[in-house]
């Protein structure tokens, strides 16, 4: 095993951290919140040295991307530039963007892209929100190496609402190909077949040393003895559900999507593609070398990346024993559902929180996987995914200019609030008659109503979890179940009281869960499988939130320097 000889995490983070919050502190006061600017370059880099690799496209030349460090009420201005072959857009997933989809990022829902050799500003508030969020490019496959971190730190001088931890690091859970991720895309687009699953799996980066490749790369966290450390986990995977552990270390999980939870211990963590979650973690065992693994979870039958990516928690001082492997985690099998839904079953709103009681639109969405007529294809056919039996057809105008510039033809306001015909969602497999229709449609939404989704997987073709994501909200999970939403009896089981607040949920295999919100931020935002393959399928839809009749229920005029079509 190889230490990278370059990375110091905790030297290099506190570093950071002086002079982050040194600065802070010299510049804001108590009523004005800070300007964070970053500059972000995109451009083709060789800077993954891991064998075989092909350059990839990344942000000023770092795999992962720059962090982006901010406190809750900053204000975030991120200039980036595109020097790299392909359209590119960047997404602050998790940001509410209140009013302001002009920097939310999904290419074509919000804006157009940003074009080789063109520059636009992403100027956002960071408005009642704490915590790790993450940033990715919200076009094709090119999140799967443009990517990184958001933290997001309380207003100064009001503590986190757990015990201070000593320091901090980010673990960036990642999927990595051998070649260019474009390439795998159109290869699986071109045959209307699933695309190649990945070559390794990465925390920071780098795949650890089980990595088929003489010149291996190790993430390595230096901890002192007797620290608490806060980890923000996050799952920048393009398909794939992950466990996470630290051999002989339990974990508190503290929050997940920049929400507090009720603290839990745990040997594991489950996170979905988009999530986040933060946990502590004492070093408080035998001073040593602890292995960090990081393995799909996947409960049905379909090909995925097994591989474990490993990193090392690493108790500063000591050295591995000569001739001996650091112990490894016992994780999960690949297959644990139950262990998954204990998981999800622990998460809970750290505090009571103020969940819409009442409900003005009820929304039932099947999740279905079909197979459409292809003449081009392998096999005369495509997969696709879809809601409500509907397949997204992207707009090739962003949907978001379309709206506020009152441009017909773009889309339809049609989307079904619930599937035209009931069957039997989760029985038997569903293999006869799988085409779907297709359209931009979208479901329209009156400001400030109370909503409820309900997200059912389906047997169409096969059940498979799937990660729905959100955008320009946080919602309440307040139930969920396997087998088909019964609404003359599952309400009765909600959490209204204390459900976990995300932007990003895990709708259980062969099952189905509710969602509720308040459609208070007007524009229009994007829904979708936070499974790349799926999202490139069609499994997606966005909603469209009228303007309210305030002054400040409108969506806000768009910069100037918005990319055009
Ligand atoms: C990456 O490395 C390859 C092989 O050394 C080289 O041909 C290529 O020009 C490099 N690309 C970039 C963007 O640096
Ligand atoms: C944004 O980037 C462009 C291109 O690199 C540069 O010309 C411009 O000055 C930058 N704007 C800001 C505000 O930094
Ligand atoms: C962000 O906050 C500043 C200061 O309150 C305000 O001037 C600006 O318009 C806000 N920007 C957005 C996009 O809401
Ligand atoms: C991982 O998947 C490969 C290919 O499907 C299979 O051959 C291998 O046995 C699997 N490994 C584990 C540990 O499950
Ligand atoms: C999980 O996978 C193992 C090994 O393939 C298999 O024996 C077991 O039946 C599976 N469990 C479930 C619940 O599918
Ligand atoms: C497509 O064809 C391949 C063989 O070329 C076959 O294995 C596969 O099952 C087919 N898939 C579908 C969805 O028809
Ligand atoms: C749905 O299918 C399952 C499995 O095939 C079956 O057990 C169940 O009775 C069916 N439900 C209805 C309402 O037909
Ligand atoms: C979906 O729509 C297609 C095309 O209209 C139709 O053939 C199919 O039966 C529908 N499937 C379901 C499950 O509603
Ligand atoms: C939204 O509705 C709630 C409940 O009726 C109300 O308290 C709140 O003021 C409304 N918000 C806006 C922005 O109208
Ligand atoms: C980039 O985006 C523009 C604007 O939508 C589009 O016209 C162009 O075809 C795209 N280029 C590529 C390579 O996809
Ligand atoms: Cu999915």
């Amino acid at each position: 095993m190889t230490n990278s000889a370059t990375y110091h995490p905790k030297m290099s983070f506190s570093i950071i951290i002086l002079v982050l919050f040194g600065f802070l502190v010299l510049v804001s006061t108590p009523t004005k919140a800070a300007i964070k600017k970053y500059q972000f370059d995109v451009a083709v880099s060789n800077v993954s040295r891991l064998c075989h690799a092909k350059p990839i496209v990344v942000v000023n030349g770092r795999f992962p991307g720059p962090t982006i460090y901010a406190r809750e009420g900053d204000r975030i201005i991120v200039n980036v530039t595109n020097h790299a072959q392909y359209n590119m857009t960047i997404h602050w997933h998790g940001v509410k963007q209140l009013r302001n989809g002009w920097a939310d990022g999904p290419a074509y829902i919000t804006q157009c892209p940003i074009q080789t050799g063109s520059t636009y500003a992403y100027d956002f508030n960071v408005t009642g929100q704490r915590g790790t969020l993450w940033w990715h490019a919200h076009i094709l496959w090119l999140r799967a190496t443009v990517h990184g971190a958001i933290v997001i730190m309380p207003p100064a001088g009001v503590p986190y609402p757990f015990p201070q931890p000593d320091q901090e690091a980010e673990l960036i859970l990642g999927e990595w190909w051998n070649a260019d991720v474009e390439v795998i895309e159109r290869q699986g687009n071109g045959l209307g077949l699933p695309p190649n699953t990945s070559d390794a799996h990465t925390i920071n980066g780098k795949p650890g040393p089980l990595f088929p490749c003489p010149e291996k790369h190790t993430y390595v966290l230096e901890v002192d003895h007797s620290k608490t450390y806060l980890l923000r986990i996050i799952n920048a995977a393009l398909n794939d559900d992950l466990f996470f552990a630290i051999a002989g270390h339990n974990m508190m999980v503290v929050e997940i999507d920049a929400t507090y939870v009720k603290p839990f211990s745990t040997a594991t963590v489950v996170v979905a593609p988009g999530q986040t979650t933060n946990v502590l973690v004492r070093a408080d065992q035998p001073p040593g070398h602890y292995f960090i693994a990081a393995r799909s979870f996947m409960d049905v039958p379909l090909p995925v990346d097994n591989k474990t990516a490993i990193a090392v928690f690493q108790y500063k001082g000591t050295a591995a024993a000569a001739g001996t492997i650091p112990a490894m985690p016992r994780l999960p099998a690949p297959n644990d559902t139950t262990f998954v839904a204990d998981f999800q079953d622990k998460l809970r709103s750290l505090k009571p929180v103020n969940v819409p009681a009442s409900v003005d639109r009820r929304l039932f969405y099947t999740i279905g996987m079909g197979v459409n007529p292809c003449p081009t294809c392998a096999n005369k056919t495509r997969l696709v995914g879809s809601l409500n039996n509907i397949t997204f057809v992207m707009p090739e105008v962003a949907l978001l200019q379309a709206h506020y510039n009152h441009v017909r033809g773009v889309y339809r306001l049609d989307f079904p609030d619930r599937p035209t015909k009931a069957f039997n969602y989760t029985g038997a497999p569903l293999t006869a008659n799988l085409g779907t229709s297709q359209g931009t449609r979208l479901g329209r939404l009156a400001f400030n109503s109370t909503v409820e989704l309900v997200l059912q997987d389906t047997n169409l073709l096969m059940v498979e979890s799937h990660p729905f994501h959100l955008h320009g909200y946080n919602f309440f999970v307040v139930g969920r179940g396997i087998g088909n939403f019964d609404p003359a009896n599952d309400p009765a089981q909600f959490n209204l009281i204390d459900p976990p607040e995300r932007n990003t949920v895990a709708v259980p295999t062969g099952g189905w869960t509710a969602i509720r919100f308040r459609a208070n931020n007007p524009g229009v935002w994007f829904v979708h499988c936070h499974l790349e393959v799926h999202t490139t399928w069609g499994l997606k839809m966005a909603f469209l939130v009228e303007d309210g009749d305030g002054p400040d229920e409108s969506v806000l005029p768009p910069p100037t320097d918005l990319p055009p079509c």
